[in-house]
């Protein structure tokens, strides 16, 4: 029926269905939700686990004695509802200090402050159990291009990334770090801005393996590019160590939609892709309500999240148990034993593939009925079938 259990692995964040509705033009509509109360709601719903920054946690200027007693009254809520902390990452973005960016700021002062405040972080982490890292950038970029620091910000940030893959491996913590990438918002330009300059730059750090992805859907939607496209070559490469749901209108701010509430399609083929990957990793939501709700549209919003995911996973079942479907598939997927072989490089292979005939204008009249493959897909969705 739909309902979540652990065993699906959604996640939140704390800041997510803790997002009191502030925008840039706006106060909150909602009080903040202490932590451990987030923890019981979400227990209470069928969530795996919740992630956080540091200081959606310990407020940045906690005494040592105020941070302990917070975190210890967090892991209790922890362990009390069943809980577990898969991620953890850093605020490099709220703190007036991080305003021209943190590990690429143009300031020496403050790209050692980001270690400093990463590393705690880290150790907060891994405190609280988690295994993965994740890097989101968003103050990590420019408005202005004539300060000039486009190639010294990709090695300050490479540097940056090695050390902190060396203090991991140096304290036994044995995390995996995934780079989250983003166009734009909060800054101009972000530095690594899709998940392709991500996984490019991941071949430059000394520590390749230990480094991977967190695409979310809004950020590859915000740059107009196909989510799903991002993710599979993410798959491909063996990268996709996290991944932020939600959803996005293309061309607009960073909306952080429930996920399925705005391009059900693509959630679908997300889904599915997800689903027949074999990805075993959380499926953490990124997102937040609308502005325009109150504490009991928070949670509304965190189960639909959590059902649509539910309802798509079961409509990928439908499309592969569909013999119509399965029909249009192998009708579109033309295999051909003898030509694979042919296509394996040998010099003889190669001799004998550049003699074949094809019968080009057959290749070029033949229809490939994804008109009606789609429409099928649209008549699943629609509940129809
Ligand atoms: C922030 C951002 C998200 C990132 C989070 C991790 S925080 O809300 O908009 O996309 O995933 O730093
Ligand atoms: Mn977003
Ligand atoms: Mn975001
Ligand atoms: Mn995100």
């Amino acid at each position: 029926d739909f309902t979540p259990t652990p065993a699906d692995r959604f996640t939140f964040g704390l800041w997510t269905v803790g997002n009191t509705g502030r925008d840039p033009f706006g106060e909150p509509t909602r009080p903040p939700l202490r932590a451990p109360y987030i923890v019981e709601k979400l227990a209470g719903l069928g969530a795996y686990g919740v992630n956080l920054h540091d200081n959606d946690l310990v407020p940045i200027d906690a005494s040592a004695a105020e941070r302990d007693r917070i975190v210890a009254e967090f892991r209790q809520a922890l362990s009390d509802h069943g809980l577990v902390v898969p991620m953890a990452t850093t605020n490099l973005f709220s703190d007036p200090a991080f305003k021209d960016g943190a590990f690429t700021s143009a300031d020496a002062q403050v790209r050692a402050y980001a270690l400093q405040k990463t590393m705690r972080s880290m150790d907060l982490g891994a405190e609280l159990g988690a295994h993965t890292y994740v890097f989101w950038g968003g103050r990590e970029g420019t408005e202005v291009d004539a300060g000039g620091k486009l190639l010294s910000a990709l090695g300050w940030f490479r540097d940056s990334l090695n050390f902190l893959a060396e203090y991991s491996e140096a304290q036994g913590y044995g995390y995996r770090f995934a780079l989250e990438p983003k166009p734009n918002e909060p800054r101009a330009d972000i530095f690594l801005p899709t998940v392709g300059s991500a996984l490019g730059f991941i071949g430059t750090l000394d520590r390749p393996d230990l480094f991977g992805v967190n695409p979310e859907f809004a950020h590859e939607t915000m740059a107009g590019l196909n989510f799903a496209h991002a993710v599979a070559q993410a798959l491909d490469a063996g990268k996709l160590f996290h991944i932020d749901l939600n959803d996005q209108k293309m061309s607009r701010f960073d909306q952080d939609l429930r996920f399925g509430s705005e391009n059900l399609k693509g959630a679908f083929t997300l889904v599915k892709l997800l689903e027949d990957s074999g990805y075993d990793g959380p499926l953490h939501f990124d997102a937040h309500a609308l502005r325009t709700e109150d504490e009991a549209g928070v949670w509304a919003f965190a189960r639909g999240c959590m059902r649509t995911y539910l309802i798509l996973k079961d409509k990928a079942r439908q499309f592969d148990a569909d013999p119509e479907i399965q029909a249009a598939l192998a009708e579109y997927h033309r295999a051909d034993e003898e030509l694979a072989a042919l296509s394996r490089f040998t010099p003889e292979n190669a001799a004998s593939l550049k003699e074949r005939t094809f019968d080009r204008a057959a290749l070029g009249r033949r229809g490939l009925g994804l008109e009606h493959l789609d429409q099928l897909t649209n008549d699943l969705l629609f509940g129809i079938r």
